[in-house]
């Protein structure tokens, strides 16, 4: 296999996937994202996209977050995959391409590429230094298996139906673990399903975790520790803001607020000033009030027939749920109806 790190733009490439392994896809203009969150912390109410959350500490700190005894979508996913591998497989084309949206270390997805039996292993993932690693680390394990990245910001359209034509009679398996879809509003999440839907064909499969509605207690200490992992979390990305937008945000001066929001069905993350105090972002002087907040992220808890709407109105015909005993997060797998 050509080991050629070359990064191209997707559509330069479209006859061209042979021997490359970095592609790139459109990815937002950094000037755009850093307009984009100066624009949103000078707003009222201000707020902060989550996507800011994920420089390298923010990554350790969610790592960490992971592990917390609170913290248990991590863990019983893991535990729904490690139980229900065998049966969720039968429910996936085999010889497929896998495509890990978001994919991170590529861990979760290794576990599934022999039991798939996956020719074709596509990384999907937004920083490409990270992806490198994964992709090396995922050819290292499984020779055998084709591997491929894709740097592309994939809460956008995405447009990789060009690469998978180049593995023709190979259905693709999106995996989205994590429940990172809870992150994206409802309407975002349609937009993204719709997005994948259009991609698989008649063979291709949709495998997704997702954090399902349980007692708002659970929850709420999910996303406010007792060490305090997840507040750090939060305020880190005021140190990600005076980084991008040269502001002198003290995040000690901003407590961290989580609540779940009924009505909404989700987790609300907010920092709350602690005192009134202006913080300069550039060349504006922003005054924050005492008890005036920054929303940094919303995190959507789903019951499964909600989801299971919510896939049928992005064109999925059939679909299947796992869950644990408790019934406190979903696996679902789901692709076009039988007879279309
Ligand atoms: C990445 N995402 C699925 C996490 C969540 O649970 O919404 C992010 C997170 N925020 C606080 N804790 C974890």
């Amino acid at each position: 296999m050509n080991k050629n790190k070359a990064v191209y733009r997707c559509h330069d490439l479209l006859s061209d996937v042979d021997g490359r392994r970095l592609i790139v896809d459109a990815i937002d203009d950094p000037a755009d994202q850093i307009a984009d969150l100066r624009e949103g912390l000078l707003g009222r109410p201000a707020r902060i996209s989550p996507k800011f959350f994920y420089d390298a500490q923010g990554c350790a700190l969610y790592g960490a977050i992971c592990a917390l005894a609170e913290y248990y979508p991590t863990r019983t996913e893991a535990l729904i995959y490690d139980c229900c591998r065998d049966p969720i497989a039968e429910h996936l084309p085999h010889g497929g391409q896998w495509v890990d949206l978001g994919c991170g270390d590529g861990a979760k997805s290794r576990q599934w590429l022999k039991p798939a039996g996956v020719r074709r292993y596509i990384g999907v993932d937004i920083a490409a230094d990270c992806l490198q690693t994964t992709l090396e680390a995922t050819e290292r394990q499984f020779p055998e298996v084709d591997c491929l990245g894709v740097v592309a910001d994939f809460t956008r359209p995405f447009h990789i139906q060009p690469v998978l034509n180049d593995c023709p009679g190979s259905a693709p398996i999106f995996f989205y673990p994590g429940s990172s879809i809870g992150n994206f509003t409802p309407e975002q999440a349609l937009a993204l399903l719709r997005s994948i839907r259009a991609h698989l064909g008649r063979d291709g499969r949709l495998l997704i975790g997702v954090d399902l509605v349980k007692d708002a207690a659970t929850v709420e200490a999910a996303y406010d520790d007792a060490l305090g992992v997840t507040a750090a979390f939060n305020r880190n990305v005021l140190r990600v803001a005076n980084r991008l937008l040269d502001a002198d945000f003290d995040p000690m001066r901003f407590g961290h607020k989580a609540f779940f929001n009924a009505a909404e069905s989700r987790i609300e993350m907010h920092l709350t000033a602690l005192t009134t105090h202006s913080v300069q972002i550039g060349d504006v002087q922003r005054r924050f009030d005492a008890g005036e907040t920054i929303v940094t992220e919303y995190s959507y808890k789903y019951t499964p027939e909600r989801f299971i709407e919510l896939l049928a109105a992005a064109g999925y015909g059939e679909t299947h749920c796992w869950t644990d005993d408790r019934a406190w997060f979903g696996v679902f797998v789901a692709g076009p109806a039988r007879d279309e």
